[in-house]
C-alpha cells in the first residue's frame, strides 16, 4: 500500500485499527484530501478523540530536525511565555538558526509596548539557552506582523528547509494555515483546536520544488494549567479577545482569587492598584485575608470557579510561595492564567498556584 499522510495532522493514513492515529475507513481512500477520523471529527464536532502517542514520541518525532539542515521558527504563545519557551530549544533542533516568533498577540492590551517586549522576550530566550537571530510579534488569527515575518523567513532561511516548532497549543498550526491563505487562498488546510496535542506528525507544506515549511507537532510541557484542568474551564481560562485589565485598589491584608485556580494575598505594602491580566471570563473575587481560606474551602466549585466539577478531580492541590518586591514595577505570573501587575515599593505578596505550575515574577510587561 502506497503511504498517505493525513492532510490535517500528519499521521500516517491507515485502515486496520480505529484506536490508533491516522484511521480512516477505507472507503474515504478514494479521496482527494485524505482526512483521518480524529481530524474529520475535531472540524466538523469539534471532539477530540485521545491518541496512544506519549510525549516521548513527540519529543523524539521533533529531535530529528538535529540532522536537518533548515532555519527554525520557534513559536511561542505571548500569553504564556513561561509555559511555552522551549528551554534548550538546542538541543532538540541542533545547530539550525533560531528566529522566535511571539503569538496571540491579539490578547496584549493595544497599549503594549512592542519594542520593551521584544527585548524582554530576547532576554527570556538568552536565560533559557536559545541564541535567537531575531524576535517577531504576530497574531496568526489577526494576520498581526504577519508580512514582515514571512519575509524575513525568506531571507534567513536561505533556500533551506523552515520548520515551525513550538509547545502545544501555541498557534502553529494556525500560523501556517494563515500562510497557505495568503497564498493559494485556501482556509483551514491543517487542523487546528483548542486541544493540546492536534497535529501528531510532520506536516510538510511545499515552498518550492526542493524545499518545505514543516509543521511539527507540539513539544508538551507538563508544567502547563492545560494538563490539569478540564476541557470547558480550558475555554474559560484562554482568553478569546484583548485582555481587558481589571484594577482593583487593595489595602494590606486582602486577597484577590482568580475563580478558584490561583490565589493573591497582599501581605505587607502601602494601598495600591492590583492591575489583574487575565481571560475577561474568568471571575475574579476580592475578600479579606482572615476570610480567604475559610472561602476557599466552603466555596472552591461554585462561587470560585473555576475549577468545575470535572477539573476538581484533577487539579493539584494549591501551593504557595511568597514574594518580596522593593521598587520595581512587577508582574506575578500565573502561568497560562495571566499575571497581576503592581507597582511594588516594598510589598509582600503571597502567591497560590496549582501545583507543578509554579508562579514567578517579572519586570512588568506592559
Ligand atoms: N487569540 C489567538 N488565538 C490563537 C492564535 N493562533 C492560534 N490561536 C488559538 O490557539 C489554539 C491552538 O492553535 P493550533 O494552531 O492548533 O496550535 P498548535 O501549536 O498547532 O497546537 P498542537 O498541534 O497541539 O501542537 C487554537 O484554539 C487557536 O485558535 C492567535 O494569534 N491569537
Ligand atoms: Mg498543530
Amino acid at each position: 500500500m502506497e503511504i498517505i499522510f493525513c492532510q490535517g495532522c500528519g499521521a500516517q493514513i491507515q485502515i486496520f485499527d480505529p484506536d490508533k492515529p491516522g484511521y480512516t475507513p477505507s472507503s474515504s481512500l478514494e479521496k482527494e484530501n485524505i482526512l483521518c477520523k480524529r481530524c474529520f471529527r475535531l472540524k466538523h464536532y469539534n471532539e477530540i478523540q485521545d491518541v496512544s502517542i506519549t510525549d516521548d514520541d513527540f519529543l523524539k518525532m521533533v529531535s530529528s530536525i538535529r540532522n536537518a539542515n533548515g532555519l527554525v521558527v520557534h513559536v511561542i504563545d505571548i500569553f504564556d511565555v513561561n509555559g511555552s519557551l522551549i528551554k534548550s530549544l538546542p538541543r532538540i533542533t541542533g545547530e539550525n538558526p533560531i528566529i522566535l516568533v511571539g503569538n496571540k498577540m491579539d490578547l496584549l492590551p493595544k497599549s503594549t509596548n512592542q519594542r520593551k517586549l521584544k527585548q524582554w522576550l530576547r532576554t527570556q530566550a538568552k536565560e533559557a539557552g536559545i541564541k535567537v537571530l531575531e524576535v517577531f510579534l504576530i497574531s496568526s488569527i489577526k494576520g498581526h506582523g504577519m508580512e514582515e515575518l514571512t519575509s524575513q523567513i525568506e531571507q534567513y532561511r536561505k533556500q533551506r528547509d523552515v520548520f515551525i516548532v513550538g509547545t502545544t497549543n501555541v498557534g502553529k498550526s494556525t500560523f501556517i494555515n494563515r500562510l497557505i491563505k495568503q497564498t493559494t487562498g485556501h482556509g483551514d488546510v491543517i487542523t487546528t483546536s483548542y486541544f493540546p496535542g492536534t497535529t501528531l506528525g510532520f506536516i510538510e507544506i511545499p515552498l518550492d520544488d526542493k524545499t518545505s515549511l514543516i509543521d511539527t507537532p507540539g513539544i508538551v510541557n507538563r508544567q502547563q494549567i492545560s494538563h490539569y484542568i478540564s476541557e470547558e474551564d480550558m475555554k474559560l481560562v484562554t482568553p478569546k479577545n484583548e485582555i481587558k485589565p481589571r484594577v482593583y485598589q487593595l489595602n494590606s491584608n486582602q486577597t484577590l482569587f482568580f475563580g478558584g485556580l490561583a490565589r493573591l494575598d497582599f501581605i505587607k505594602g502601602d494601598r495600591q492598584s492590583f492591575v489583574c491580566y487575565f481571560s475577561n471570563m474568568l471571575p475574579i473575587h476580592r475578600t479579606k485575608l482572615d476570610n480567604a481560606d475559610n472561602l476557599y474551602e466552603n466555596h472552591v466549585g461554585e462561587m470560585l470557579s473555576p475549577p468545575n466539577e470535572k477539573t476538581l478531580e484533577i487539579l493539584p492541590e494549591l501551593t504557595e510561595s511568597t514574594f518580596k518586591i522593593t521598587n520595581e514595577k512587577t508582574d506575578i505570573v500565573f502561568p497560562g492564567l495571566g499575571w497581576v501587575s503592581i507597582l511594588g515599593e516594598d510589598t509582600t505578596v503571597r502567591a497560590y498556584s496549582p501545583k507543578g505550575v509554579a508562579v514567578s515574577v517579572r519586570k512588568s510587561l506592559i
